[in-house]
């Protein structure tokens, strides 16, 4: 991270603590361990943990310890870290303010899977503030896994979920811009780097992850990428641990990735191992010059791993004793 782009993040992130009532100690905590922190960290079984990409992650997981010390549960945690971030109008890759699609139309995607294995999601949602709530709806209110489009849109205006418009001025403009070339190629870490996965375990050990996308900027209208697609962007099971993916969508879909990277773990593999053979089997099958992947796991014994095809990855990682901000592996 340069350092004006650090410091904004620092200042964001104080002004961010301030606002959940997070202790100054925590803060501190949070700021010190922004650094230098080790790529593997495995914390005391049964102690609540949070993983979540990108820089922004800190800020998720801060969310997601408020909503657990008042009580909430892991799915409540990753509801809360979502929320914050979907409601972040810089952001230019979730929620509002989310790069639109080619034809200037914002589409979201989003899904959740809770501690006992179950999963809604919803896809292609336009006008939705906070597409991870509609995705837990859909989970607990409906007998459906998945809603897409229209029928998902119309469900959150039943709710009475916020509905608002996602194309904001900055987004309008880019995408003014991007129309002059209509130029189409993914930039690694650059596009899209803002997609939140996330995975947590609360006190009592369970477990719950979602994931939330305005997907790939100037996509084709239409286009729905891995975050709400249950295996590809997220995977939980309760017994095992979960991951999550960010990245291109179609790569992470092709190899069912998040599924893969469970199911490692769930044959002996660490978090870490499990993360790296599910970006090499991306590696061995398909050209990966211009194309980034990186994977995100949390086991049930609450050690953390995450690996990507390209440098640049990173992730925050959060326990009652902080968080830190992790370059993840690659390669
Ligand atoms: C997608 N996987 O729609 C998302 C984009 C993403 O970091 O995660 N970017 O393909």
């Amino acid at each position: 991270m340069g350092n004006t782009s650090r410091r904004s993040f620092l200042q964001k992130l104080a002004a961010t603590g301030a606002t959940l009532g997070l202790s100054p100690w925590t803060l501190n905590t949070m700021l010190a361990s922004e650094s230098n922190a080790p790529r593997v960290q495995t914390v005391t079984a049964g102690q609540a943990t949070m993983l979540s990409t990108w820089n922004h992650g800190i800020e998720a997981n801060a969310a997601g310890f408020l909503a657990l010390q008042q009580g909430g549960t892991a799915m409540d945690m990753i509801e809360a870290g979502a929320r914050l971030v979907e409601a972040d109008a810089t952001g230019l890759s979730v929620g509002i303010g989310g790069l639109p699609d080619r034809d200037g139309h914002v589409t979201l995607d989003a899904c959740c899977m809770d501690h006992t294995g179950n999963a809604g999601s919803v896809c292609f949602v336009q006008g939705v503030l906070h597409p991870l709530s509609l995705a837990r709806k859909v989970m607990e209110e409906t007998p459906h896994v998945m809603l897409a489009g229209a029928g998902a849109e119309q469900y959150a205006r039943e709710l009475g979920i916020d509905q608002v418009e996602l194309l904001t001025d900055v987004s309008r403009r880019a995408w003014e811009e991007w129309r002059k070339t209509s130029d189409y190629k993914p930039v690694i870490n650059i596009e899209n780097h803002d997609t939140i996965g996330l995975l947590a375990m609360d006190n009592q050990g369970r477990m719950a992850g979602g994931c939330t996308t305005s997907g790939l900027a100037y996509k084709m209208h239409g286009r729905v990428g891995d975050s709400p697609i249950l295996g590809a962007g997220l995977f939980v099971d309760p017994e095992i641990g979960g991951a999550t993916a960010t990245g291109l969508g179609e790569a992470v879909m092709k190899t069912v990735g998040s599924f893969l990277v469970v199911e490692l773990m769930r044959q002996g593999r660490s978090p870490q191992a499990a993360c790296e053979e599910a970006v090499h089997r991306i590696m061995d099958r398909m050209p990966t010059d211009d194309l980034q992947v990186g994977y995100l796991a949390l086991s049930r014994s609450g050690e953390a791993g995450g690996h990507a095809i390209h440098g640049g990855f990173n992730y925050a990682l959060t326990t009652a004793d902080g968080g830190s901000l992790i370059d993840a592996t690659h390669g």
